[in-house]
Parts: structure tokens; C-alpha cells; sequence
């Protein structure tokens, strides 16, 4: 068995969640933050039996979008006592999804 530790965009997160479902998959969803951008992402973890890892990336490849976001980085000002700064639009592409796969030792309902 493996688990699935899928990041991907809030946007995606219904509309996989769904699709996961509807096709047999036990799903946890986790409301998450990223460290780059410090906005909300979702977090799924998916138990997969090994068969059918292909087909959960499948799944979450058809649903999860890449898309632009803009962020700001910060850019030193010359001419400026030491430590001014201001900063500047940076463009970022999100997603699709970020995956994680780990092997399961042991999978238990108890
Ligand atoms: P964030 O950390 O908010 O990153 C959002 C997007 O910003 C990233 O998209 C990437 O395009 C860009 N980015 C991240 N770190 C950067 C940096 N140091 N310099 C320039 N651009 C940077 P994705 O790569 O699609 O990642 C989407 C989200 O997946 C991330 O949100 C984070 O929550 C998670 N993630 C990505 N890589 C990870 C990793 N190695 N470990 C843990 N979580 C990760």
C-alpha cells in the first residue's frame, strides 16, 4: 500500500475530492498553508492500494491546473542607507499538484 500526500490548490480541492470518491478512494483532506506564497492550500491524504497508484495520479493529473499567481519579492534600494528595501511584482506557477508517495508498512481499521 501507499499513501499519497498530495498538496494542490484550493481551487482543485472539491472537484478532486469528488472524482476520488466517486472512484473508490479513501480520501483525508487537510487545510494547509504554503511556505512560499503563505496562502491556503489543501492537503490530501490518499491510502492507495499499490494496483491503483497509476490510476490516483491520473485522477488528480486530470483535475489539478497549473495557474500564475503574483507574489512580491523584496529588492534592495541603492542609493539607500543599509537595510532599505522595497519590493517588486514576481509572477509564480502553481500546481498542478505536488506528490509525495511513501510506502505503508501496515494499513489498520481497528
Ligand atoms: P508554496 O510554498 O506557497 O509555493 C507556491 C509556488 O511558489 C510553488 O508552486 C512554486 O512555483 C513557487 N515557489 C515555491 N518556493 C519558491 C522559491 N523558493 N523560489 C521561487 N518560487 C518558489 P508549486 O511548486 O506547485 O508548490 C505548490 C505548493 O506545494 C507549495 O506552496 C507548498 O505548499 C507545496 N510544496 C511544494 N514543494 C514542496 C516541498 N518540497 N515540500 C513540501 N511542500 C512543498
Amino acid at each position: 500500500m501507499k499513501l499519497i500526500i498530495a498538496i494542490v490548490q484550493d481551487e482543485d480541492s472539491s472537484r478532486l475530492l469528488s472524482k476520488l470518491m466517486q472512484v473508490g478512494f479513501g480520501v483525508t483532506k487537510l487545510a494547509t498553508t504554503g511556505g512560499f506564497l503563505k496562502a491556503g492550500n489543501t492537503t490530501l491524504l490518499i491510502g492507495v492500494e499499490d494496483a491503483r497508484m497509476q490510476e490516483a495520479v491520473h485522477v488528480i493529473e486530470s483535475v489539478c491546473k497549473s495557474r500564475k499567481q503574483m507574489t512580491s519579492a523584496p529588492a534592495a534600494l541603492t542609493g539607500m542607507a543599509h537595510g532599505e528595501y522595497t519590493t517588486y511584482p514576481v509572477e509564480v506557477t502553481v500546481g498542478g499538484a505536488t506528490l509525495f508517495v511513501l510506502s505503508i508498512e501496515q494499513f489498520l481499521k481497528v
